[in-house]
C-alpha cells in the first residue's frame, strides 16, 4: 500500500492578479471559499497568504484570522500553512504576522534569491529567526527549497539546532533565479536530502502539473494552485485552484495512490489531531 499523497494548494500567493486571471481571490472570504474548494477537491493543505482588499499583498495578522476562522466555519478540516515569505520587499518582522493562532505550519524560506528581476532576501539570520519562531510558536515548518545549495542550509540549520524533526521540505522549481523544473534536477534534490523526510514539489507556471505528476511517481507530494500558475491547460484560465487540485488528484490515482485527508496528512507530518491542543 503506498503512501497517502498530500496535496497542498496555493490558493493566493502575493503576485498573481485578477487581471492575470479573474479566479484570483483577494478578501479573506475569497481565499477562505478558495481553501475551502480545494479541499474538497482533495487538497490536505492550504499554503495561505493574504491581501488588502485591492490585491495588494498582505500579512497582517487580522487578514490570517480571518481566512482560518473562515476556513474552520465551513466545517473545513484543511492543515492550515501560513507563509513566512510574504511578498519580496516585506521587512522580516511584518512576514511573520501571518504565524497566528490557528496556524499549524508555517514556511521557512531557506536563502537569498533572485525572484524573477527583484531578491527575495532570507540572510542566514532572518532564517534562524524564522526557525525560531516557528518552534515557540509550536508550529511545523515547511522549509521552502528555490535551489540545491538550500539544502545545504537545511542541513546547517539541523546541525547548529535550528531545526528539528518533524518538518516538511518543499522544492519549488522553476523561479525565474532559482533551479529549473525538470526531473533530472528533483531527483537530484531528492537524493541531497540530509535525512528521510517527507517532501513535495511546486513546479511553477507550465510545470506545475507535469512536476507534481512526476512526484506522485516518485513517492513525493505536490503543490499546486493559483499562486504558482494560473492555466489548467495552454491557454485555459483555471477557474480556481480546485480544478488544480482535482487534476493532480487523478495523477495521485493514475500512480496508485489516494489523496491524504488533512487528518492522514497530520499524522504523516507529525502534526496535532486537529483540536487536540
Ligand atoms: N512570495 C514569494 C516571494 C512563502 O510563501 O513562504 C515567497 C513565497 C514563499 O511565496
Ligand atoms: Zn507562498
Amino acid at each position: 500500500m503506498q503512501e497517502p499523497a498530500i496535496i497542498t494548494a496555493a490558493v493566493v500567493g502575493a503576485e498573481v492578479t485578477r487581471a492575470q486571471n479573474p479566479a484570483v481571490p483577494y478578501t479573506p472570504a475569497e481565499i477562505a471559499a478558495a481553501a475551502v474548494a480545494a479541499g474538497r477537491a482533495g487538497a490536505a493543505v492550504v499554503h495561505l497568504h493574504a491581501r488588502w482588499p485591492d490585491g495588494r499583498p498582505s500579512q497582517e495578522a487580522v487578514h490570517f484570522r480571518e481566512i482560518i476562522d473562515r476556513i474552520r466555519q465551513a466545517g473545513s478540516e484543511l492543515v492550515v500553512q501560513c507563509s513566512t515569505g510574504g511578498a519580496v520587499g516585506m521587512p522580516l518582522e511584518e512576514r511573520l504576522g501571518s504565524l497566528v493562532d490557528g496556524a499549524e505550519m508555517g514556511t521557512l524560506n531557506l536563502g537569498t534569491m533572485n525572484f524573477g528581476d527583484v531578491v527575495f532576501v532570507n540572510t542566514r539570520p532572518d532564517i534562524v529567526r524564522v526557525a525560531n519562531r516557528l518552534r515557540e510558536r509550536g508550529l511545523v515548518p515547511e522549509c521552502e527549497v528555490y535551489d540545491a545549495g538550500m539544502l545545504d542550509a537545511l542541513r546547517w540549520l539541523r546541525t547548529e539546532g535550528h531545526l528539528a524533526a518533524p518538518y516538511h521540505v518543499q522544492f519549488v522549481l522553476g523561479v525565474p533565479g532559482g533551479l529549473s523544473a525538470g526531473e533530472r534536477n528533483l531527483r537530484f534534490l531528492v537524493e541531497g536530502l540530509p535525512e528521510p523526510t517527507h517532501w513535495s514539489v511546486a513546479g511553477v507556471g507550465r510545470h506545475q502539473l507535469p512536476m507534481a505528476e512526476l512526484a506522485m511517481r516518485l513517492g513525493g507530494h505536490a503543490r499546486v494552485g493559483l499562486e504558482d500558475n494560473l492555466f489548467l491547460s495552454r491557454g485555459v484560465l483555471a477557474g480556481g485552484s480546485d480544478e488544480l487540485v482535482s487534476r493532480a488528484v487523478e495523477m495521485a490515482q493514475r500512480s496508485g495512490r489516494e489523496p491524504a485527508t488533512p487528518e492522514q496528512a497530520r499524522a504523516l507530518l507529525g502534526i496535532a489531531a486537529l483540536g487536540s491542543a
